[in-house]
């Protein structure tokens, strides 16, 4: 397994809009691999291929506190069964020590394959149903700064722009 480096934003990359994945093979199992490592060793709760630069419909989540309960999705799609809207502090592994309140509706209904290429369907709410609707977000180029204000999103640019500078000097 190897780690993968996450792009940050405001990276264009992180606005491609990921292809559908026709054959769930080895090459695609081995991804995913790669991103639970990635995403257990940035301690994230998820994690869109988008992410590594991958522009697959490919996520990982995996809510549980001792990396018990991997879930991974490939092709997934959601309807909304429950349009009252939850808020909820989110965060973001492409938007690293910025984290702002979202309105996402409360209950989903999820169709995917999992890692054998079966197809997987289930409901989901609370953290879960944030967690799956942000990942969504990732394969279709969208971040959860692009709900908040315009002035807020462009702080955070400001910021994690100038912190980038920093980085590639250190590194010369
Ligand atoms: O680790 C993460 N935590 C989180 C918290 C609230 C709402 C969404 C998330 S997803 C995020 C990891 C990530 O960036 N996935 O794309
Ligand atoms: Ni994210």
């Amino acid at each position: 397994m190897s780690k993968l480096n996450i792009l940050e934003f405001p990276d264009p990359r992180l606005r491609t809009i990921a292809e559908p994945v026709d054959k769930v093979d080895d090459d695609i199992r081995k991804l995913v691999d790669d991103m639970f490592e990635t995403m257990y060793d940035a301690n994230g709760i998820g994690l869109a291929a988008t992410q590594v630069n991958v522009h697959l419909q490919v996520v990982v989540i995996d809510l549980s506190e001792d990396n018990s309960e991997p879930l991974v999705l490939i092709n997934p799609r959601y309807q909304v069964i429950e349009d009252e809207l939850d808020e909820m502090q989110e965060g973001c592994l492409s938007v690293p020590g910025f984290y702002d309140t979202v309105e996402r509706p409360r209950r989903i209904a999820v169709e995917s394959l999992d890692r054998h290429g079966n197809p997987q369907n289930f409901e989901a709410d609370g953290l879960l149903a944030v967690c799956i609707q942000h990942e969504l977000d990732h394969l279709d180029g969208k971040l959860f700064v692009d709900y908040l204000s315009k002035l807020k999103r462009q702080r955070i640019r400001t910021k994690l722009e100038k912190q980038h500078k920093q980085e590639q000097q250190v590194q010369r």
